[in-house]
């Protein structure tokens, strides 16, 4: 809940949110997990409220919502609707990933774009905060029906682009092979090699090394940090990992790489559990290459059981990093995790764990990594993918790969000392949201009322 008695500048703004746009659930619980952690700043910083800061940063600063036209391989007209929505341009050009899945709705990007400005501010970089896609699902699509839906999505968004302007990266659903073709139409729509208008562009192209492991990797480095609070170590644990896509191959890597064994993953139809190990590399052909269901890892491992429809969450461990999608930790999976003597989560996904998940690990004391925080790998590497292609530079992997090290390190320290400054030790959700939120509200109000 909010701090503060009925009248608080912050619950007056999150009233006026829900009551401009009541069915956009998802969005005002976006604005209500932040804004439950700011009673103390408000406070703190009166001229926050006086100068509408909190009221201004709960309103996008542009919605573009247009008509994505395609043909289908059987000559069918299809028609989706495709999303960029920038948020803030305090700290920098608007940036955030695209989605595409079959659920996109303006709520949800929303309140992804919201959640990204914190994030950005969060990681001390010159990043604004966007996020967009579309309703069109990639899967079961034709490569060819993926490009032509593609070029039809940046025929439109290509006009509002640039690396001064809106720089977006990849997301769900959305990986090389998607920015490889909205790259190739942008550059033919614009005329001008601008690679710094995209970031999450393959290596051979423009792209930076290290970007395709940077959010999976970024997670593990942070929880790293976290488990050295309390003198423990990745070493010698078993975890979980939801999803198989790019956030989780890469978390699950890291794991393994840093001695942990990692028992289950998953995807939308099921879950693997492999007590020897989940073969990661295996999961890569499987997803990266042959875009298989995951079903397929038990035909090829037969010591591995597959358990369709079911999530990771009771199979016991002692780490879970949620990395496949919103709300798919409720309060019942996180009592089951607790229950197992699970001592940390890390989110790698976007907000994956419910508010009242959330509550249990707070309660019961597990370390609690959010999103915002620990996935912010992989928007962090994107700027120096940027910084890469403004100079005309190729760093090695092993130089991204210390820089995403420091930056991790950074926002973790920020995390951490904030919570403790702010009355709330070791809760890296009220560090995070503090510190984000704190570095945006000081630009806002330097900037005069835009
Ligand atoms: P991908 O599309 O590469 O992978 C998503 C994975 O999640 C797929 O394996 C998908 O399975 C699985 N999945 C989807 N829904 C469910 C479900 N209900 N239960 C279990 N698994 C499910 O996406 P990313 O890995 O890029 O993104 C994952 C999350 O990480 C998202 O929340 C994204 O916003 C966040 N993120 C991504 C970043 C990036 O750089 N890519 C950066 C920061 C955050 P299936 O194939 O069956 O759909
Ligand atoms: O949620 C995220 O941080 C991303 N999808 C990555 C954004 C980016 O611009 O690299």
């Amino acid at each position: 809940m909010i701090d503060g008695d009925a009248t608080s500048p912050l619950r007056a703004v999150l009233r006026a949110v829900v009551a401009r746009d009541p069915h956009e659930r998802s969005f005002h619980r976006a604005v209500h997990d932040v804004f439950a952690s700011l009673g103390p700043l408000c406070e703190e910083h009166p001229e926050y409220a006086e100068a509408g800061v909190f009221a201004r940063l709960v309103e996008a600063e542009r919605q573009l919502l247009f008509r994505v036209p395609w043909v289908d391989d059987l000559g069918a007209v299809r028609v989706q609707r495709g999303y960029r929505v920038g948020w803030s341009s305090a700290l920098g050009p608007y940036k955030g990933g695209l989605r595409f899945h079959p659920k996109v709705d303006l709520a949800g990007i929303k309140a992804l774009a919201f959640e990204q400005t914190v994030k950005n501010a969060l990681t001390g970089l010159a990043i604004g905060g966007a996020k967009g896609g579309a309703d069109f699902d990639p899967k079961g699509k034709s490569q060819g029906e993926v490009m032509r839906f593609c070029q039809s999505f940046m025929t439109v968004l290509h006009h509002h682009l640039g690396e001064h302007e809106d720089v977006p990266a990849g997301d769900m659903g959305v990986g090389e092979r998607e920015l490889g073709f909205m790259y190739g139409q942008y550059l033919r729509l614009t005329r001008r090699y601008e690679a710094g208008a995209l970031t999450g562009k393959g290596v051979g192209w423009g792209g930076s090394a290290g970007r395709t492991q940077a959010t999976g990797y970024g997670a593990v480095y942070f929880l790293e940090h976290a488990l050295h609070e309390r003198d423990e170590a990745l070493r010698g644990k078993r975890a979980v990992v939801s999803g198989s896509g790019n956030v989780a191959i890469y978390a699950m890597e890291k794991l393994a790489e840093l001695g942990a064994t990692v028992v289950a993953c998953s995807d939308s139809s099921g879950t693997i559990v492999d007590e020897e190990g989940i073969d990661v590399e295996l999961v890569k052909a499987l997803k990266e290459r042959r875009r298989e269901r995951l079903s397929v890892y038990a035909d090829e491992r037969s010591h591995a059981e597959y358990r369709d429809g079911a999530a990771v969450w009771d199979v016991p461990c002692d780490l879970a990093l949620p990395c496949a999608t919103q709300d798919e930790l409720a309060e019942h999976d996180a009592r089951q995790l607790v229950g197992n003597g699970c001592m940390a989560v890390a989110e790698g996904a976007n907000m994956p764990c419910t508010t009242e998940a959330i509550d249990v690990f707070r309660e019961a004391g597990t370390v609690f990594c959010p999103g915002k925080a620990a996935n912010a790998g992989g928007v962090s590497v994107s700027v120096l993918e940027m910084q890469q292609n403004a100079r005309r530079e190729t760093w090695s992997f092993d130089r991204v790969d210390a820089r995403l090290h420091e930056v991790m390190h950074d926002v973790f320290r920020r995390c951490h000392e904030t919570a403790e400054a702010y009355g709330s030790p070791r809760d890296y959700a009220v560090g995070a949201n503090v510190a984000g939120v704190r570095r945006v509200a000081e630009a806002m109000l330097a900037l005069g009322v835009t």
